[in-house]
């Protein structure tokens, strides 16, 4: 089962597609409705059949007040990743073996951005990447009700000059794809065992692939969301991506005009194409719903 987000006219709509295909319209009108609800009451109100409902465009599976946070160096690639780019490299050995994780405020619902909508590359940065990981759906009182799939697109070059700009390096137009549903907790038997993929096609050709598992993690979800929510609240529940495994080396530039493709066992597939995150491109990233997904060339 997968619960989406999609647009029906000018407004936004939650909805269910089984694993058997049919698909129905849940009796709310937020996924932040959803969060607030208890994990039991989640479960009865979205297996219980509603009104059928066809094809659609996805939207990014967030809204209203839910944020997006992420945790970072919780793999060791990424340690030794950010230990190669920055002129700080000790600040990163030592959070990754720390008892306190890194955490940091990712995006606001509204600017997250679905899959097939375009994500953003900062034209101020010399080395930009796209960052796949499993992230997880968090209600209101801390339970993880479900999983999605986060591209956490970061700049390489601007956090390696200086750790005190990761805001910037992380928090900019279009850095923030989630999708393209929500797999019930329920239905992941194991969140430990799951394979990532990453695929970054130029041109009509591959320039960076990879693969790695979240058996590689180096912590335990349950103790990101229990620091995270720790003299914290989320009305709205939150989204919290738990970190990259896979980053290129160090040569690698993500540019406008590549296309990205980020994929997770049983969680699915977010395909982005990459732009220059200025207004001209991403005008209509708006809290509108019914905002036109295909950007200006
Ligand atoms: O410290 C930088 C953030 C690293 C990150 O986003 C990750 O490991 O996924
Ligand atoms: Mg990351």
């Amino acid at each position: 089962m997968q619960i989406f987000r999609y647009a029906d006219g000018g407004e936004a709509r939650i909805g269910v597609i089984t694993n058997d295909g049919r698909r129905w319209r849940l009796p709310v009108r937020s996924l932040a409705e959803l969060l607030q609800m208890s994990l039991d009451d989640f479960r009865s109100v979205v297996e219980a059949p509603g009104e059928s409902v066809g094809e659609s465009r996805l939207l990014p599976p967030i809204d209203g007040r839910t944020e997006v946070w992420a945790a970072g160096v919780t793999y060791k690639r990424s340690s030794d990743a950010r230990q190669e780019e920055s002129v700080v490299a000790d600040v990163y050995a030592r959070v990754y073996d720390a008892v306190r994780p890194e955490l940091f405020f990712k995006s606001a619902a509204w600017r997250v951005v679905a899959t097939t909508e375009p994500i953003g590359v900062r034209p101020d940065s010399e080395i930009n990447v796209p960052e796949p990981e499993l992230a997880l759906v968090i209600n209101a009182a801390g339970e993880t009700i479900g999983y999605t799939m986060c591209n956490d697109v970061s700049s390489r070059s601007i956090e390696g000059e200086n750790p005190l700009y990761l805001p910037q390096a992380k928090v900019y137009t279009g850095s923030c794809a989630l999708g393209p549903t929500i797999r019930p907790s329920w239905e992941i038997a194991d969140p430990y065992a799951l394979a990532i993929t990453v695929h970054v096609k130029r041109d009509g050709n591959a320039v960076w692939e990879g693969e790695t598992s979240t058996s590689l993690v180096h912590r335990r979800f349950d103790d990101m969301v229990e620091h995270l929510y720790r003299n914290y609240t989320f009305p709205d529940g939150a989204v919290l991506t738990t970190g990259t495994g896979l980053v290129p080396d160090i040569t690698f530039n993500l540019r406008p005009g590549d296309t990205v493709e980020v994929a997770i066992d049983g969680i699915g597939t977010l395909v982005n194409d990459v732009l220059h995150a200025t207004d001209a491109h991403f005008g209509w990233l708006t809290p509108d719903p019914a905002r036109n997904p295909r950007a200006p060339a």
